[in-house]
Formats: C-alpha cells, structure tokens, sequence
C-alpha cells in the first residue's frame, strides 16, 4: 500500500470534515479498532522480514500525523463555533438577566431611623426575642397585676417559665442599663410579639424601635426636641408635632406624641379621621423605679425614653393600608420599595 497515497486521502477528508461529528467519523474511520491505521498495523506479521522494520515505521508515522490533523482540525472547528451563527446555541441572543431584589420596606425604615439617631448620637443596639419576665416587666416598673403581664396579651413559653417572646424592645434598654453606666444613648430595632388577632392593623409580631438617653441633667425639652428633629427628617421639615399627656408604667410623664396629617396638613381628612392629626410615638422622661431596679441613683440622673411600631410608620409613609401586606412575600409589593 501507497503510504503517499493514503496520507493524501486522509488530507482531503480531513479538509472536507465542517463539524465535531464529521471530525468523529473519521477519527473511527482511520484510528478505530477496524480503521485503516489497525488494518496496516495487523498487516506487517505478513511482509517479509526485511520489509517489517521500515513499513513499521512508516506506518507510525502516518499515524503520528493523522493525530495532529485531527488535533489542529478539532482546534480549528471550536474557533468557528464561537462565531455567530457556526454554534449550536446562539450565544448573540441576550441572556436572561438575574432579577434584583429590593431592601424590605421595614428594613429600609429601621435604617433610616437608626441613622437620623446615629447622628445624634445614639448607638443602634440590638437584643434577644425570648427575654425574662424581669427584663420585659419588672426592670420596666410593670407590676404583676398589670394586664400586659397576662397570658392574653404575652406570649410565654411552654415548659420554660419566666421565658416570654419579648412585649416590646425595652428589655434591651434594661440589660444595658444593669451593664453601663450612664451617659447613655442607645435606639433598639427589632421583632416583638404580642398574641393579638391579625386584622388589616394587628399582627402577633411587629417591628419597634424604642429609645432612651440617660445622664445628669436631661429635661423633658430634650426629649422634645430630639423627637421634633427625628420626625422631620423622617416624614417632612414642614409637619408640626404635638404631644398628648398619657400613662405608661415605665415613664412619668407620658405622653403620646402626634404629627399634623401627612395628607391634609391638620385640615381634616379620611386619613386622619378628620383629626388633622396622626399618632406616631409614645414617650416619657423614665420612671425613678426603672433606674432604681438597675442601681441607678434616680437624683443623679434622670432621662427620656420612647417608643413606635415601624409597621405603622412604613404604612403612614407610604399610604400602605393593610399590614399583612409586609408578610405575605408578594413581589408585587415588594417590589415597589
Ligand atoms: C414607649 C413609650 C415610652 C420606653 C421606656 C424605656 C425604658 F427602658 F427606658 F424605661 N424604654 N422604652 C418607652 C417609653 C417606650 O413605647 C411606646
């Protein structure tokens, strides 16, 4: 047989193969088990002696250069598939682009307050959800018989008595009043929970941020005016704000603080059920039993705290009516934040 000749067959099929299974074929063809290189290889037993070595060789040879074509052609067709139009997928066509998420509304108004306090000084502190029945009510000045204290209005836990889900934040405020001394000036974000019936405004677990500042000297008109300077960053630097006397165990006084309607101005309106007014925090300078539980002297130091639900103000701030709305993971709401 005509090495030449062969090898000259083997270059116009190579030349002649435009795809990987084209290429395949003739890989098998030439170099398979029944191919033409095994059939020259079975071939040399038969020759004459003299003629084995030389053939032999010629033969590996051949074979030699078969491999690199098919190499160099394998090389060349991978090129051509990442051009446009040679590759089985159209790598021109745009890809599905990954869809960005969004902040959740609470989360972004938990930073937005937490920040405002920041730059007045307040640290941003945060605190277990399953607290002691000292740290949620007795450090607060909330005596046994008070109503929140019961089985309908907190949720205890089973077979751990004295474990409760946190009623509010405050219980941070007390595990770091008992660790620090004053000066102090903390915010606490987070969940509570209170077994409430869900409805278009209650959940059993919402999100507050309370607060508190401790130190010599502090005055009912600080706590005023930290509040007017939180909520006009917050809402707008034109709103007015009002204070309402209230009751609260853990503060006297109390009070509740408004603000003028967000939509009317204060004329009146549905939003505010013609009050002109919007309720939004509660707050007080903090009750001397509070700081007498934490070995504060309470005629050195007096202080102010206060507390809101951040459901509420999300929904205030973007006329959201329904609170479920911020737990039922529809993007469609989501989205818009
Ligand atoms: C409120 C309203 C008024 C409050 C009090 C304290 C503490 F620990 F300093 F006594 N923390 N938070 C407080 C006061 C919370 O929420 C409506």
């Amino acid at each position: 047989m005509d090495i030449n000749l062969i090898q000259a067959q083997i270059e116009a099929d190579l030349s002649n193969a435009n795809s990987p299974q084209a290429l395949e074929e003739l890989r098998i063809k030439y170099l398979g088990r029944k191919g033409l290189i095994a059939e020259l290889t079975g071939s040399i037993p038969a020759l004459a002696a003299e003629q084995r070595g030389s053939f032999g060789k010629e033969v590996n040879a051949l074979k030699n250069r078969l491999l690199n074509l098919l190499n160099e052609k394998e090389k060349s067709l991978a090129g051509d598939s990442l051009k446009p139009g040679n590759a089985d997928v159209d790598i021109g066509m745009p890809g599905i682009a990954p869809e960005l998420g969004t902040v959740h509304p609470i989360t972004r108004i938990i930073g937005e307050i937490s920040t405002v306090f920041n730059h007045m000084g307040f640290c941003v502190l945060e605190g277990p959800e399953v607290e002691t029945e000292h740290n949620n009510f007795t450090g607060l000045n909330i005596p046994l018989e008070h109503p929140s204290r019961d089985a309908f209005d907190t949720f205890y836990l089973k077979n751990y008595t004295n474990f409760l889900l946190r009623s509010h934040t405050s219980p941070v405020q007390v595990r770091t009043m008992k660790k620090h001394k004053p000066p102090l000036a903390i915010v606490v974000p987070g969940r509570v929970y209170r077994p409430d019936a869900v409805d278009a405004s209650h959940l059993f677990m919402f999100h507050q941020i309370e607060g508190f500042l401790v130190d010599e000297n502090v005055r009912f008109s600080d706590l005023k005016g930290i509040l007017s300077f939180f909520l006009k960053s917050v809402f707008s630097s034109d709103i007015k704000m009002r204070f309402r006397p209230h009751f609260f165990p853990f503060t006297e006084p109390s009070a509740e603080v408004d603000i003028s309607c967000l939509i009317c101005k204060g004329k009146g309106c549905s939003a505010c059920g013609r009050k002109g007014w919007l309720e939004i925090l509660g707050a007080g300078m903090i009750h001397p039993n509070v700081f007498k539980q934490v070995d504060y002297d309470p005629k050195k130091y007096t202080g102010f705290a206060f507390g809101m639900g951040i459901e509420r103000i999300a929904m205030l701030k973007y006329g959201i009516n329904d609170i479920r709305l911020f737990f039922e993971n529809d993007l469609r709401f989501l989205k818009q934040f």
